[in-house]
């Protein structure tokens, strides 16, 4: 490329709390919901079958396998080893997020757990020594267990007090360390997984649609909170929200296809669009009406939700779907593969490879809402395997992440703000809808393995050098 991408942008790497830290019990922690599960297709299929009829309390104490986030890659005790190595990279910025029961164990008591704040304290400490910014999302499907089993999670109001609690207190304590927040991590798939995306309990036989609805007005109105918290005690911080965009394209040009894939996306839009837009769209009352949902409010609840709209959309784009009219497939899927685009190549886990889709993602949302754009998420997971000379030569990764960056750059052209790149993920570590380690992302291989062996040796990948050179150059080398 013989351009650059602008000086403030921010290159760098993306993490989350219980896929990378492990010590799931030390120094106070209290268990949380994803240390009871192994993935999306794994033994954590049982617990999301919750949703569908099983009490979580019988699933949990059946569910006596091995459980990857107790460990993960222990960032808990190399986390300085790690963050030296992205600052090795050049990064500018590595988000990851607070493991809400460090901080709180139970999540429901009044004093938080010093030992946990002491953590944050070290790992932020230790990223500004190298000059990286924490990107932080406060709630990455972390939640504590207890206020899962108690509560049943944002399904009861209840929790709106907890999360500002829980804010309140590491807004405190970090305020001179951490300037980006935001508030959970892709809640738009709370509708077709309530449990993992959203945190949220729904019993046998009731409507789940009503259930979430419900539960997302009580994430709206405490996200609204967390925005104003933030503002009043680190005025110079920026409040975003945090939504999973995959392109949706309409698999046909039949009109009612093209229709039912606009509806699909403004099933996702809803949340950004409250979360931005600060209020509630027509689209989301009519389908409420249609299915006769009513959401209980409380006086202010509106008002709250209009003054403290998110100030950056951050987002993970990996892939794009396709969808037609009357197709269940998006749903029964998780929301995630859609038609098979007989245009494009997939992964081994059938992710559509799509660098084109993010270029327009990026159009599309900065058209909707004009406000900063940050790419918090985009990477390849492939089971990768070291070669004879002892390294793992990832040249896959390695053009897959550059068609991406360079439609992010055709966008940024297209005169799209866009705020940074935060490669998911710079370092293996579980995945988090297999609840695996094969299906590996790093520029950084970690010796861990899915029957819980390994040294927890890091070792660079060829795509290390490769990804520093782009940062080193501002994106010259591409
Ligand atoms: C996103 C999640 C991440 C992450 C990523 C990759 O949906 O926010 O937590 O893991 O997807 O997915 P996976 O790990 O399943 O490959």
């Amino acid at each position: 490329m013989n351009k650059t991408f602008p000086e403030t942008f921010l290159w760098g790497g993306a993490l989350a709390a219980n896929q990378c830290e492990g010590a799931w019990d030390v120094d106070g922690k209290g268990p949380s919901l994803l240390d009871h599960t192994t993935g999306l297709t794994g033994k954590y299929k049982d617990l999301h079958e919750m949703n569908h009829g099983r009490r979580l309390t019988e699933v949990i104490d059946t569910a006596n396998n091995y459980y990857p986030c107790h460990d993960a890659i222990d960032f808990y005790h190399h986390y300085k080893d790690d963050i030296k190595l992205f600052a090795e990279m050049g990064f500018k910025a590595l988000r990851t997020s607070i493991n809400w029961s460090r901080i709180f164990p139970k999540g429901d008591e009044d004093k938080p757990n010093e030992k946990g704040l002491e953590f944050y304290d070290n790992v932020f400490d230790e990223l500004l020594k190298y000059g990286i910014e924490p990107v932080i999302t406060i709630s990455h499907f972390e939640m504590p267990m207890h206020l899962i089993k108690k509560y049943g999670g944002w399904r009861d109001r209840k929790l709106i007090d907890f999360y500002i609690n829980y804010c309140g207190v590491i807004f405190h304590r970090y305020k001179e360390k951490v300037k980006y927040w935001m508030t959970y991590n892709e809640l738009n798939h709370l509708h077709d997984n309530p449990l993992h995306a959203g945190n949220v309990v729904v019993y046998e036989g009731e409507n789940s649609l009503e259930i979430t609805y419900q539960a997302s007005h009580y994430l709206f109105v405490a996200a609204a909170k967390a925005t104003a918290l933030c503002h009043e005690i680190i005025p110079d911080a920026k409040m975003g929200c945090m939504l999973s965009l995959s392109t949706i394209y309409s698999s046909t040009c039949d009109p009612k296809d093209e229709f039912a894939t606009f509806q699909l996306k403004q099933d996702h839009y809803y949340f950004s669009d409250v979360f931005i837009r600060g209020k509630y769209p027509g689209y989301s009352k009519r389908e409420m009406e249609k299915e006769g949902i009513t959401i209980k409010m409380e006086d202010g609840d509106l008002e709250l939700i209009k003054e403290n709209t998110a100030e950056f959309l951050a987002f993970s784009y990996y892939r794009s779907t396709t969808h037609k009219a009357g197709s269940t497939t998006f749903k029964d899927s998780g929301g995630v593969l859609g038609i098979k685009n007989p245009y494009l190549d997939t992964t081994a886990w059938g992710w559509q490879i799509d660098p084109i889709g993010l270029r327009y993602v990026l159009n599309e949302m900065w058209d909707r809402y004009q406000i900063p754009l940050f790419i918090v998420e985009n990477g390849l997971g492939f089971e990768d395997k070291i070669s004879e000379d002892g390294v793992i030569h990832d040249d896959y990764r390695i053009d897959y992440i550059k068609q991406h960056l360079l439609e992010i750059y055709n966008a940024i052209e297209d005169g799209v703000d866009v705020m940074g790149y935060l490669y998911w993920a710079p370092i293996d570590m579980i995945s988090n809808s297999t609840g695996q380690m094969k299906k590996r992302y790093g520029f950084i291989y970690v010796d861990k393995h899915d029957d819980g062996t390994g040294t927890y040796e890091r070792s660079k990948k060829e795509s290390f050098e490769w990804y520093k050179e782009v940062i080193h150059t501002a994106g010259k080398s591409l």
